[in-house]
């Protein structure tokens, strides 16, 4: 397919540069990542770059200079695109679209506040300051439902702007819808022929629609391809005159949702066999994809009495943490292990059986691998002795199902008594480890209980008892902080712990916290946001959208006033080159001044106290804050803190 780029007049009257697709190009300019050099065009032809130097009539327009014109070549549809594009949105079942206004996107959003009964309802508004802290609440929604919610781009600079936390989405395996804005007539240095380009390399599948009925089917794929493993973000680009555009009697298609594929029917049968014949299987749980694969995989183990292991204290969508079964178990020398969405189970972009050895052990699923990203799994890794693996590249939540009828097929009563007698055995033996387990972090975090800075183990160890009896969330990363809720707390909820930030960018732990309060506000749940203060400072306005909405979310400030794992690496090299720590805090340490995290919280209208010191009025504080969030209101202490 190949393209040109030419100068004309558009019907606003003034020069722009303008995309034309050459005869018979495909409608619709779709990619998966393997193939875009296939169906992309190459070189300076993808871009702008050939146009002559913009006017000055038109820099004025791009500065902001110029208001837009309105009447006449305004379209005022009757039925305008819009309402269908987020008629399809509602038929999905987007609950949110977050979105930092931009004008190439404005019929979409005109559609969102104003079409429907009620309007702004499935999908509603949500106004972000930042389109990097948009997609980052798409992020924390998706990992705390397994759904995707939506986020609108404005061209090419938005999509810019929300560049890293796309990509970070797209490594964490979240599913996300985004919709990029394109005005090639208004606002030509905001444009380009092949927008979604930009982030081909991190966005799982995209396309730009040429018309309105074409847009609608692309929507409804896009969500397709982000909901269907190994999940990812995905984007539409639309332009702005297929918004505007008259529907007339255009009906929405009708959705089909996609059928995932898991094990076929002989594949269940050989992994069922293999659970009820060992005398002491081992299922090993990753991530799965939603909260309905965790009821499954709780399921199987029940069935067969399996001791399993749990990713649940590193993000979301596994197995309850301390659900009877899970832990070591009695005997930890496994015959057999069922790994489930496991870290390192090879991945490759569609479903393949690959046989690699035989069969001690069998791992089902994309394991904690982004989508196109392939890594080399080995044989006998997964809890099992070292001996034949088989690796099933296909979803272990959509396997499940045919794995636990089999089960129950080749079920019999004497197999029945074995599973009852080592199901027990594994949950006296697990419950012991336990409080073993839970005694030594108790007296772990005793150390520095009352010191000042406060102790990150206080913050962990004193909320736990105000928030147990809560349907909560801990949005937050918290290796940063410690990582003391993996002991402390319970995680028994798919959506307990959100885990990290996929790709370790900073700037995610506020907006993501954001994003899974927009999933809580709708489920009467809580969200716990352990806030390290560099990262709330990439882009602090997100607070402003939590009271804007009044979202359920505790932010406690783990302020350490450093950007302090940088601070370590630097003082670590100054120390390695023999020359003294003494300036390690320049560039690294947020001081001279301090930041006032409750008056920050207070500009944007957020309730909150702080800087707290006195460990004794940590807890007090604690109970407020959690006061106001049960009530709907955000609520920000600030904290200072021991470096982690
Ligand atoms: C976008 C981005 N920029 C820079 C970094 C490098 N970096 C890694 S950790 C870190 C410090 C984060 O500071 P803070 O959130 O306060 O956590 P702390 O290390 O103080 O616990 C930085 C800047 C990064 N990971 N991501």
């Amino acid at each position: 397919m190949s393209r040109s780029t030419k100068l004309v007049v558009n019907r606003r009257g003034f020069l722009k540069g303008a995309a034309t697709a050459a005869a018979g190009a495909a409608a619709i300019a779709t990619h998966v990542p393997e193939t875009d050099a296939q169906t992309q065009p190459a070189g300076p032809e993808r871009s702008n770059a050939s146009a002559p130097p913009p006017s000055a009539a038109q820099l004025e327009r791009d500065a902001g200079a110029v208001r837009p014109p309105t009447g006449g070549n305004t379209r005022a549809a009757v039925r305008p695109g819009s309402d269908l594009m987020v008629q399809v949105l509602r038929d999905l079942g987007i609950e949110y679209v977050a979105a930092n206004p931009g004008s190439s996107f404005e019929g979409i959003q005109e559609s969102i506040i104003n079409y429907g009964d009620p309007p702004n309802m499935m999908p509603e508004f949500i106004t972000a300051l930042h389109e990097e802290s948009a997609v980052t609440m798409t992020h924390g929604y998706g990992k705390a439902t397994g759904k995707p919610m939506c986020a609108l781009l404005h061209g090419t600079i938005g999509i810019q702007h929300a560049a890293m936390s796309i990509y970070q989405a797209y490594y964490d395996r979240t599913p996300a819808l985004l919709i990029a804005g394109r005005d090639l007539g208004f606002i030509a240095a905001h444009s380009a022929n092949d927008m979604a380009g930009m982030v081909r390399s991190y966005t799982k599948w995209d396309a730009t629609p040429k018309t309105l009925e074409e847009s609608l089917v692309a929507i409804q794929r896009a969500y397709i391809e982000a909901i269907t493993p190994p999940c990812g973000p995905t984007m539409v680009v639309i332009d702005i005159e297929l918004q505007k555009e008259e529907a007339g009697t255009m009906k929405v298609p009708a959705y089909q949702p996609p059928q995932i594929s898991g094990v076929d029917t002989g594949q269940a049968q050989e992994i069922a066999r293999s659970l009820l014949d060992a005398q002491n299987p081992r299922i090993a749980v990753g991530r799965l994809r939603t909260p309905s694969g965790v009821r499954l995989a709780v399921q199987l183990a029940e069935l067969v009495g399996a001791s399993t292991s749990t990713s649940a204290t590193q993000g979301p969508m596994s197995f309850p943490q301390r659900h009877p079964l899970c832990g070591p178990g009695a005997n930890t020398s496994y015959d057999y292990t069922l790994g489930l969405e496991q870290p390192g189970t090879v991945s490759l972009t569609g479903p393949s059986l690959t046989t690699l050895l035989a069969r001690d052990t069998t791992k089902i699923g994309f394991g904690g691998i982004a989508p196109g990203v392939s890594r080399a799994g080995g044989a006998g890794r997964g809890g099992g002795p070292a001996g034949r693996t088989i690796t099933f590249d296909v979803d272990a939540e959509a396997s499940l199902p045919a794995i636990i009828d089999e089960v129950r097929r080749q079920m019999s009563p004497d197999r029945q008594r074995l599973v009852h007698e080592r199901g027990a055995k594994h949950a006296t033996a697990n419950q012991a480890a336990r409080i073993e387990a839970l005694t030594r972090a108790l007296e772990q975090r005793r150390a520095g209980w009352d010191a000042s800075p406060i102790s990150t183990a206080r913050i962990y160890a004193e909320l736990w008892p105000l928030i147990v009896d809560e349907d909560w969330i801990l949005a937050s990363p918290s290796n940063f902080s410690g990582a003391h809720n993996s002991q402390l707390w319970d995680h028994n909820k798919p959506y307990s712990y959100l885990g990290g930030q996929g790709a370790g960018g900073m700037g995610y732990g506020a907006p993501a916290a954001v994003g899974a309060a927009l999933a809580a506000r709708s489920r009467k749940q809580i969200v716990i946001n352990v806030q390290t203060d560099g990262d709330l400072n990439y882009a602090p306005g997100v607070l402003w959208t939590a009271q804007h909405h009044q979202l359920p979310m505790l932010t406690v400030m783990h302020n350490n006033r450093a950007w302090h794992q940088e601070l370590m690496f630097v003082e670590y090299m100054c120390g390695v080159r023999g020359r003294g720590t003494e300036r390690g805090h320049i560039g690294t340490t947020l001081r001279d001044p301090f930041i006032d995290y409750r008056m920050m919280a207070a500009s944007y209208g957020m309730a909150g106290e702080g800087p707290i010191t006195d460990p004794l009025k940590l807890g007090p504080a604690l109970k407020r804050g959690l006061a106001s969030v049960k009530n709907g209101l955000p609520y920000m202490i600030d904290v200072i803190t021991q470096p982690r």
